[in-house]
Order: C-alpha cells, then sequence, then structure tokens
C-alpha cells in the first residue's frame, strides 16, 4: 500500500507526535498551565472570529467527563474537500501549523491565524469533537488517541445556526493533572471581556457547579473599576479610543490616592508582561505632558528640576491595549512578551499626550490634586536620597546595618549567592533550630520576631522605619521599590517558612505583599519560595514517617496502628527533625510563588491587604471554608 493517502497521512502523524514527544515545545508545560493553554488556543480561534465581526457569543463547558467544550457562533470553520481527498477541517487539526509558540523566534498573533494551535490540542488529548454549523447543515468530525481519525466527516443533518464547536479530552498521559480551574478560566475570559467590546463570554463548569457570564460595553473604564475597586481614586476613569496610522490604541487612566504604580498592557488582546514600545510611549506621554502642564501653570518654577517617570506615576493605575496589523508586529525577549514595534510607541504617546492634556486643562482642580501628589512623591524620593548620601559619606548608617543585622541574621558562609538560600522563619524558637539545623555553608537564617508590617498602604519611607522589613531589605541587598536591583541579591532562594496555622499564614500573605510591592521582580523571576512543614510525624513499625496533609497521613496509616505526633508549630521540631523535614534541599518540598495573572494578583493583594474592610470580608466569605481543625489523639 503506497497511494498518496497513506504516505501523507503517516507524515501527519509523524508531526502530531512530535507534539506528543516533546509537548513543552508547544504548550510550554505539562502542568495545571499547560493544561489551561489547550483552552487558551482553542479559545483564540473563536475570539477571532467574533474579533473579525461574526458572533458575539463564546460558551466555554466544563463537562463532567472531564472534557472541555467551546462553542462559538461564527461562519462556521471551513469543511471544504481538498485534492489530497482531506477535508479543511481534518488539515487544521491534524497538520501541525510551523513552529511552536514555545520555540525560539515563532509567536502567534491574534487575528488572521484560524485553527492555530488547534492540532497541538488534537495531538494532546485522548479525544476530540468538532461540530461545524455551516451553510444549514451541520457536520462532525470525531479524533481519537492524539489525533487519529476517528470517524469521516459526516454530515449529521440540517440546522439554523452556524459556528463551531470543538469538545476535546486531555490526555492523562501527557499531563500531571488534567482538572480544569474554574477560577483560572474565569478570570481569563473577564480579562478577556474587558478587552472586547460586546462580545459575551461565559463559563459553565458542569462538575463543581460554577456559572459565570461576562459582557462589556465600556471595557476600560470596566476594567479600571475592576482594578481600582477597593482604591480611594482621584477622579473618574480616563479612556480613549484612537487610531494613529495604523494602529488603535485604546488605553484607560485612573490616579489613586495610593503609592502603586500598575501597568497593563495588551497587544491584539494578548497580555505583553514584558512592556515594550507601547509601554515606552505611554510614559514618555505621561512626563513630558504632566511636566510641561505643571511649567505652564507655575507648579513648577524656573529653577525646579522637572518630575522624574516614577514620581509621575505613583499611585497611577493604566491600561494600554493596542491593536497591531501583522505587518508591523515584532516582539522581543525570551518569551516574547515584549513588544518591538517602534510604530507602536509613537502611536500611543501621541494618542496619550493629546488626551492627558485635554483632560487636565479640562479638570483644573483634580489637575492640582495630581501634581500636588507628583510634588510629594518628588519630595520623598529627594528626602532618601539625601539620607543615603549622608549615611555613605559618615557610614553611620551602615554600622547601624550590620548590627541590625549581626544581632539577628545568621549568614552562610560561601559567598557564591547564585547557591545561598535565605530562611525567613517565623518566631525565635523556630530560629534557633534552623541555626542549629541547617547547612551553614549555603543555608543563612533570619528569624522574624512579631507581625510583619502591612505594606499594601505604607510608603517607602514606613519601611524604611521598620526593622524587620529593613533587615529583610539589608540582607537581600538589592535595595527596594523603584531603587530594586535584581543583580545585586545576595541570595538565589527566599524561602518564608512559617507554621502551618492561620498566624502562618498571615505572616505569609504580608512577607508576600511586601515583596509583590516592594520587589516584585523577585517573584516574576521565581526567587521566592514557601517552606513546607509536615504536619505530622507517623511511628509505623518504628519507622518514622512524615505527612504534609491528611490525605498522605491516612496513605501512611493505612490500617495499622501507628504512633502520631502532630507539630503545632515549626518549634515543635528539634533542628534535626526541622532539618531532615523542611530543610534539606534533597528530601524538603518547596512552593514556588509565581505571579500567574498578575491583573488578578493585583486585585487579590489591594482587596485582602487594602484598607476596605467590606471587600476583604466578602472575599474571605466566598472563599474560605472554616472547618473545625479534627483533634487527633497521640497514641
Ligand atoms: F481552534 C479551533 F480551530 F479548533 C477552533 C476554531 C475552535 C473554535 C471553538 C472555533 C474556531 C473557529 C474558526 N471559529 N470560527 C472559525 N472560523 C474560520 O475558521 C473561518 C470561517 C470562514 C472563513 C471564510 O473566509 O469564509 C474563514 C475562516 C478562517
Amino acid at each position: 500500500m503506497t497511494n498518496k493517502y497513506d504516505a501523507s497521512s503517516i507524515k501527519i502523524l509523524e508531526g502530531l507526535e512530535a507534539v506528543r514527544v516533546r509537548p513543552g515545545m508547544y504548550i510550554g508545560s505539562v502542568d495545571s498551565r499547560g493544561l489551561h493553554h489547550l483552552v487558551w488556543e482553542i479559545l483564540d480561534n473563536a475570539i477571532d472570529e467574533s474579533l473579525n465581526g461574526y458572533g458575539k457569543n463564546i460558551s466555554i463547558v466544563l463537562n463532567k467527563d472531564g472534557s472541555c467544550t467551546i462553542t462559538d457562533e461564527g461562519r462556521g470553520m471551513p469543511i471544504d474537500m481538498h485534492e489530497s481527498g482531506k477535508s479543511a477541517l481534518e488539515v487544521i487539526f491534524t497538520v501541525l501549523h510551523a513552529g511552536g509558540k514555545f520555540e525560539e523566534g515563532a509567536y502567534k498573533t491574534s487575528g488572521g491565524l484560524h485553527g492555530v494551535g488547534a492540532s497541538v490540542v488534537n495531538a494532546l488529548s485522548e479525544w476530540v469533537e468538532v461540530e461545524v454549523c455551516k451553510d444549514k447543515k451541520r457536520y462532525f468530525i470525531r479524533f481519537e488517541d492524539g489525533g487519529k481519525k476517528a470517524s469521516k466527516l459526516e454530515c449529521l443533518g440540517a440546522t439554523t445556526k452556524s459556528g463551531s464547536r470543538v469538545t476535546f479530552k486531555p490526555d492523562k498521559r501527557i499531563f500531571s493533572t488534567t482538572e480544569f480551574n474554574y477560577h483560572t478560566i474565569e478570570t481569563r475570559i473577564q480579562e478577556q471581556a474587558f478587552l472586547l467590546n460586546g462580545v459575551k463570554l461565559s463559563v459553565d463548569d458542569n462538575i463543581n457547579d460554577h456559572h459565570n457570564s461576562f459582557e462589556y460595553h465600556d471595557g476600560l473604564v470596566s476594567f479600571m473599576d475592576y482594578l481600582n475597586e477597593d482604591k480611594d481614586v482621584l477622579h473618574k476613569t480616563v479612556s480613549a479610543s484612537v487610531k494613529v496610522n495604523r494602529i488603535d490604541v485604546n488605553f484607560a487612566f485612573q490616579y489613586t490616592d495610593g503609592y502603586q504604580e500598575n501597568l497593563f498592557s495588551f497587544t491584539n488582546l494578548v497580555r505583553t508582561k514584558d512592556g515594550g514600545t507601547h509601554e515606552v510611549g505611554f510614559k514618555t506621554a505621561f512626563t513630558k505632558t504632566i511636566n510641561d502642564y505643571a511649567r505652564n501653570h507655575g507648579f513648577l518654577k524656573d529653577k525646579d528640576k522637572n518630575f522624574e517617570g516614577n514620581d509621575v506615576r505613583e499611585g497611577l493605575t493604566s491600561i494600554i491595549s493596542v491593536s497591531i496589523p501583522e505587518d508591523l508586529l515584532q516582539f522581543e525577549g525570551q518569551t516574547k512578551s515584549k513588544l518591538g514595534t517602534p510604530e507602536a510607541k509613537t502611536a500611543v504617546e501621541n494618542a496619550v499626550s493629546e488626551q492627558l492634556l485635554y483632560f487636565l486643562e479640562e479638570n483644573k482642580e483634580t489637575a492640582g490634586n495630581i501634581i500636588k501628589k507628583i510634588q510629594k512623591a518628588c519630595q520623598a524620593r529627594e528626602a532618601a536620597r539625601k539620607a543615603k548620601e549622608e549615611a555613605r559619606k559618615g557610614k553611620k548608617n551602615d554600622r547601624k546595618s550590620e548590627k541590625i543585622l549581626s544581632g539577628k541574621l545568621a549568614n552562610a558562609q560561601s559567598r557564591d549567592a547564585s547557591k545561598l538560600e535565605l530562611f525567613l522563619v517565623e518566631g525565635d524558637s523556630a530560629g534557633g533550630s534552623a541555626k542549629q539545623g541547617r547547612d551553614s555553608k549555603y543555608q543563612a537564617i533570619l528569624p522574624l520576631r512579631g507581625k510583619v508590617l502591612n505594606t499594601e498602604r505604607a510608603s517607602m519611607s514606613d519601611i524604611e522605619k521598620n526593622e524587620e522589613l529593613n533587615t529583610i531589605i539589608h540582607a537581600i541587598g538589592a535595595g527596594a521599590g523603584a531603587n530594586f536591583c535584581i543583580d545585586d541579591i545576595n541570595y538565589d532562594k527566599i524561602i518564608i517558612m512559617t507554621d502551618a496555622d492561620t498566624d502562618g499564614a498571615h505572616i505569609q500573605v504580608l512577607l508576600l505583599t511586601f515583596f509583590y510591592r516592594y520587589m516584585r521582580e523577585m517573584i516574576e523571576t521565581g526567587h521566592i519560595y514557601i517552606a513546607m512543614p509536615p504536619l505530622y510525624m507517623v511511628k509505623k513499625n518504628k519507622e518514622v514517617f512524615y505527612a504534609y496533609d491528611d490525605e498522605e497521613l491516612n496513605q501512611i496509616r493505612g490500617n495499622s496502628k501507628v504512633e502520631l505526633k502532630r507539630f503545632k508549630g515549626l518549634g515543635e521540631m528539634n533542628a534535626g527533625e526541622l532539618w531532615e523535614t523542611t530543610m534539606n534541599p534533597n528530601t524538603r518540598t518547596l512552593v514556588q510563588v509565581t505571579l500567574e495573572d498578575a491583573a488578578l494578583c493585583e486585585r487579590r493583594v489591594s482587596v485582602l491587604m487594602g484598607n476596605k474592610a467590606e471587600l476583604r470580608r466578602e472575599w474571605i466569605d466566598e472563599n474560605i471554608d472554616f472547618t473545625l481543625e479534627e483533634d487527633y489523639r497521640v497514641m
């Protein structure tokens, strides 16, 4: 059997087989993140269709059997036959498009490239079913076992609808987890809906019975309300939509009374987390326009220096969403998430300068308040700089900081920062055990006494006055806030080690808030970890086991009679136990802190750590189950 059809179908299987052999090249990873990547690949295609003007409803359903269905109301994917004997639909699902998204040099663009990713999803699924409604007919095709055709493209009858529907069941042999997360999907579609005026996106989780849908008509304003919900703001959101040459610029901004700068940028609906030319244009517009206005209206005198960009953007939340035609699109950086298109800088700069100047001129009182706020930021920065300079001259502060450190920090012997770990330990007694139990060559211990300052509402000078945080900043040695420089960090891993109880969780949250606000790059580059101390020690036939949760405990226990000890805190472990269970790099478990979704994270941090207690209570009510602790009797 050597006819053409067979030969080419073998080649196709080889193509999809490549995806199964190295899934990471195509979807980044095979964990939960990679799993959800399958959803985004399919969803992006449905969104493209609606962006082209076809269909206003897109639905995602998580089915009871673990599969996921995505449906749109567009034109329906093409089903026409090619000379090869294959339908266009089959080609979309079985031919690998050139270049995986995660391969060097390749990236995906929204708009135009229909069906990109569908074959990857097919390759990594137990089965895929596709339904297309088109020209008054309903068509169906099924693939199994990593993309092998399991049915011919059939016509199932007549319909009045039009659209595409794809159902896929992720392959358990590929993914470490195949459970979709409702909240991950909900957050993603809400963020997409903000950027897609008038498109309704819904998610129905039929396993856990969660349902929601999102549709916005003033997307960026709603997005801003969502981001700043719990903050006090200085004015109504300013937003505009401007086309400059061939680039669509949409932006919104709003000053809050806080100290944080928050900038979210998107290119063709995809988040550009590393910024790029559109962000540069935005920042340039703000710095220039505000300085010009301040000079023209007497806020800055001839002798005064200009405000710096950081001062101008203190407390500013902004969103930039640009749409760029494919031929102008350019990305940079390892993950291709930094926009390189030079035209985007000019387009955004022009659009923002014009609207911002107009806003300032039309709202003189607000403009005055904003500039007063910027003046304060500028003064605080100057004062901090002077203090630092004087400290350096006199070396006074250095001795003080050395004293702070020498009392508390047990440093490591090695000077090789790439191998060093800093443990931030709750309480002096656990700190003592950690100091005894550690590998002193590479592990440094900093015990934290008492509560850590909540930095959500603190300014840089509050932080410098706070002993615990100041000690952490000095120990890490790379500054904080605008002065933070990741190249100077003294440790490769910062490991937060607290008791496994609510106080411990609180300390974790306070420390993470601090890192998020003042050393975000540490989180983004994966330097922050949480230690996982065990909850139980189990002695079974004289052998000692440690269990990190109840499920593990029950597994170890089985039906045998065991001796059980519940660790109420780190302090109950001796130095040897602490080393073996929590600190020894060969046996411990660490959780790496990541920033999956910056907008969500931003809201979570401000809702949970900010000053609006009702929002916090609401969130806790909705998300936390308080259960009575089971009381284990020590046998
Ligand atoms: F990912 C995917 F390919 F599996 C997928 C594609 C999944 C889902 C849920 C929807 C889609 C999709 C593709 N929806 N709509 C389309 N549209 C087309 O493929 C299409 C239709 C008509 C024409 C045309 O020129 O007539 C062109 C295209 C690209």
